[in-house]
């Protein structure tokens, strides 16, 4: 078997040489231009000419769990393309979000400015019943935030497309019940794949819906969210603030305005990381499962967008 590994921003080796390890037996390389035909292919945003050069894969496992990026390209007719479930990324993720919610919630934020200036205040306490999270976007890391949150005593409520009971968590469906959950939350959390239907959706008319002094966390893909409409309601303060991990060009470019608003936190699209060792051993399972013709998780429906 033969397993061609074309990720661009990832040091190489050693992906490979733990490849190697855990599939026995396969011959795992770096793609070039010209390598031979593969069974295999692991990607994190491979150039047309890998998709074009390799039209027999049976599978393309991509090192993260969006796979927007690689759906832009012309995929041949029926390819399979597998995302990253979970692999280390949830617990990561749901820190990431308990993290500035409660920072949002109990005013660290504050706190850090008030004593850095040397003042020794204290601020009102708040009920966390007056912020009910919400959270778009009910897959694999959503409902693993949804977890955590509830750990902490919010109210928590999920929006996803297909109707989900999840327990502890008031549960909406559709675009048909998008306002209802929009307006009993406060804190909002987007966890959605980027595709045609969620793009932008982070605007002017979603976020006003918000209970007011609404704070959003972005952990998602900067496209999600439409960069002036947020700055509008924060003069408006409509919106308290917001925590963003991911941005519609990254690096973020020196000039955007998010850099000298002081009502946002920002962070280099880190939220949850790729851990290697993990995701090395889930593909290793998964490509072992498809080689017994067993089914697997986490396969892309392309018409769908994730
Ligand atoms: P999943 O595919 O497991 O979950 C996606 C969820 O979004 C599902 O609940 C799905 O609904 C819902 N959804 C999709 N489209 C719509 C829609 N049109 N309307 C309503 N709900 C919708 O994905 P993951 O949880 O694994 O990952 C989510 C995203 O997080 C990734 O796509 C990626 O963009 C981002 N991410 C960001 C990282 C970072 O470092 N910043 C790291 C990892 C991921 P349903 O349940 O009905 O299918
Ligand atoms: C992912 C990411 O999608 O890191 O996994 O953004």
């Amino acid at each position: 078997m033969r397993i061609s590994f074309c990720c661009t921003d990832t040091r190489a080796e050693p992906w490979l040489l733990g490849l190697r390890a855990a599939l026995a037996g396969a011959e795992v390389a770096e793609w070039s231009p010209g390598a031979p035909q593969a069974d295999y292919a692991v990607v994190w945003g491979p150039p047309q000419q890998f998709i074009d050069e390799q039209p027999a894969l049976r599978g393309i496992f991509n090192i993260g769990a969006g796979v927007d990026g690689l759906l832009r390209l012309r995929l041949p007719a029926g390819a399979r393309v597998v995302r990253l479930d979970d692999a280390g990324m949830g617990v990561q993720m749901a820190e990431y979000v308990c993290h500035a919610l409660i920072r949002h919630f109990r005013e660290f934020d504050g706190y850090e400015r008030d004593m850095a200036e040397g003042r020794w205040s204290f601020r009102k306490p708040r009920s966390r019943s007056d912020f009910p999270v919400g959270i778009l976007g009910m897959g694999v890391l959503g409902q693993r935030v949804a977890r955590a949150v509830a750990q902490f005593e919010f109210p928590v409520r999920g929006w996803s497309r297909s109707p989900r009971q999840v327990e502890g968590v008031d549960c909406f469906a559709g675009p048909a019940q998008l306002d209802a959950f929009l307006a009993g939350t406060r804190v909002l959390v987007c966890l959605l794949p980027l595709t045609p239907a969620t793009e932008g959706i982070l605007n002017r008319d979603t976020l006003a819906r918000l209970l007011p002094g609404g704070y959003l966390i972005n952990v998602a893909r900067g496209a999600h969210l439409v960069d002036a409409d947020l700055l509008a309601l924060l003069d408006t303060g409509q919106l308290a603030g917001a925590t963003l991990d991911v941005f519609r060009t990254e690096p973020l470019p020196t000039d955007h305005p998010f850099w000298r608003e002081p009502r946002l936190t920002l962070t280099p699209h880190t939220s949850a990381r790729t851990l290697r060792d993990e995701s090395i051993a889930q593909i290793a399972r998964k490509i072992a499962a498809l080689e017994r013709g067993e089914p697997i998780a986490g396969i892309v429906d392309p018409a769908r967008g994730y």
